[in-house]
């Protein structure tokens, strides 16, 4: 069944404590963490002051994702910070490979986030190469930098075209959806196989919605759309 991570940067900051505890009591798999350079992407995101207040108080995964350049430069930052899975972009990297090999050497595990403008063509030679694999894709269906964004209509069967080639080739990376994840879009992003839904503005933090009550509402999306249901 989809794995749940809730996007810490539109939880309610001033209330981040509470919020964290509600969501890891609830039983989510991921909390999503948006750190950003204010260069790659047109603003700033959280940072590693955050990223370390949050492993703090919480068991649950961490997964960084950095909007930035250089990301050869963050690994150690955010590794240091408490991050379990560092996603970043594998056209920021100078060196995919040696990106990779530092996030594993870290005992940490890689992801690579999927632009809306960036070609599948380009990501599958990558998954074929041993040390230019990563763990989890991060598929964005909107462009990185802000939340409260619509979804870009290629990227719906961009997903369903990814989880076809990866079955055709017998790998079960798994695949998470980011940006634009709304009550709306849950059905279908679950019935074409995406694997964890990064929740943001658009369903979990959507304003007035007590979190009991959207987290509720989407679990239940899940299991009614999952596949073989
Ligand atoms: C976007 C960022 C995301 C957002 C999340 C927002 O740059 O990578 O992780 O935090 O997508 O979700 P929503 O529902 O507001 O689009
Ligand atoms: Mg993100």
């Amino acid at each position: 069944m989809a794995m749940l991570s809730p996007s810490i940067m539109c939880a309610d900051l001033l209330n981040l404590e509470r919020e964290i505890e509600i969501l890891e009591r609830a039983g989510v798999e991921f909390f999503h963490v948006d750190v950003m350079d204010g260069h790659f992407v047109r603003n700033f995101g959280l940072c590693y002051d955050l990223v370390r207040a949050v492993k703090g108080i919480t068991a649950v995964p961490l997964d960084v994702h950095l909007a930035v350049d250089n990301p050869a430069f963050h690994v150690g930052l955010a590794a240091e910070a408490g991050a379990d899975i560092v996603t970043f972009h594998p056209e920021t990297a100078e060196d995919v490979a040696g990106v990779v090999g530092e996030i594993r050497a870290r005992g940490k595990r890689a992801c690579f986030a999927v632009s809306p403008d960036f070609p599948l063509e380009t990501l599958y030679p990558m998954l074929a190469s041993p040390d230019r694999r990563a763990d989890f894709l991060n598929l964005l269906m909107v462009k990185p930098g802000f939340a409260g964004q619509m979804l870009i209509p290629p990227t719906k069967e961009k997903l369903l075209r990814l989880k076809e080639e990866l079955r055709s080739r017998g790998e079960d990376i798994p695949v998470m959806v980011d940006g634009n994840v709304s009550f709306e879009n849950i059905p279908w992003m679950v019935e074409y196989g995406a694997d964890v839904l990064i929740l943001g503005t658009s369903s979990l933090f959507r304003k007035g919605l007590p979190l009991e009550e959207g987290l509720a509402s989407i679990r239940s999306l899940v299991r009614r759309h999952r596949k073989n249901a």
